[in-house]
């Protein structure tokens, strides 16, 4: 079991009874490295080769989920949640998610390309807020109902670059930092050196993938750790 909750990947032996089953890839990183740009590129490029993948995101993903979203992003019920709250609204839209999205897909043989999951968790209320780890790890392992993923890949950026990124963006669109966008340089630097520790914690799930290279590069880096990890699935 590792501390985002998983009770870890399958064995082969486990993989060759449940041939059906899809893939399950997350992107997670700080602020600004591209996750949303990189799962989308992966989804495609999985449909190129053959391979039907759906794109998932959190908070959100479902009705419940992205009602729970503008809750936690913009502070939707008129007063941001508390800590507490905060950890649990995360889980809230993850039971969601895994029960209505990614167990079915995956149990019809689609592979789940989601931005963001557990370790964001660990990463943002465990590192960032300073939650106990073993109270993150009960909390996520009773939202996931053992779904773990096959490969997550860390989209590693300086915090200031990766902040730097969305506010380029925010001008573009017209739109404005989030709540959590808005927290402290320091907040953001745990959280970066949370997902670097989960990554050195556990070097068989977790890759980390140098984010501030162009996008081309980096989608060319993930493809490879994709092929790497789920290889026999892509060539079957
Ligand atoms: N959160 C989430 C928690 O605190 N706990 C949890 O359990 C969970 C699940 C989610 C927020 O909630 C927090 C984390 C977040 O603060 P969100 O809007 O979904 O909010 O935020 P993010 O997941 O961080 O997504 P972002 O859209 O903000 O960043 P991405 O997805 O990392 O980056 P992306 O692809 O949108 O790109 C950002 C900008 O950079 C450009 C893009 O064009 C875009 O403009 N870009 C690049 N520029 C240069 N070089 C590259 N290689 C580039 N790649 C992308």
């Amino acid at each position: 079991m590792d501390s985002a909750g998983y009770p870890g990947r399958a064995s082969p032996a486990e993989s060759e009874v449940m041939p059906s089953r899809g893939r399950f890839i997350t992107f997670e990183g700080p602020e600004g490295g591209g996750k949303t740009t990189q799962a989308q590129r992966l989804v495609a490029r999985l449909g190129e080769n053959g391979i039907a993948a759906v794109y998932t995101r959190e908070p959100g993903g479902t009705k419940l989920g992205e009602a729970i979203r503008s809750l936690l992003q913009f502070d939707g019920a008129g007063e941001p949640p508390c800590p507490e709250a905060e950890v649990l609204l995360f889980a809230a839209s993850r039971a969601q998610l895994v029960r209505k999205v990614i167990l079915p897909q995956l149990e019809k043989g689609l592979w789940v390309i989601a931005d963001r999951f557990a370790d964001s968790t660990t990463a943002y209320q465990g590192f960032g807020r300073g939650f106990s780890l073993d109270d993150i790890l009960r909390i996520n392992r009773f939202a996931i109902d053992g779904v773990a993923p096959d490969l997550t890949i860390i989209l590693d950026i300086d915090v200031k670059e990766g902040l730097r990124r969305l506010k380029e963006r925010h001008i573009l669109n017209g739109t404005g930092l989030d709540r959590l966008e808005r927290e402290d340089l320091p907040f953001h630097e745990r959280i970066r050196e949370g997902y670097l520790e989960l990554a050195r914690l556990y070097p068989e799930r977790i890759r980390v993938v140098d984010a501030s290279k162009h996008s081309d590069i980096v989608a060319e880096e993930v493809w490879a750790l994709v092929q790497d990890v789920c290889g026999p699935s892509i060539s079957a």
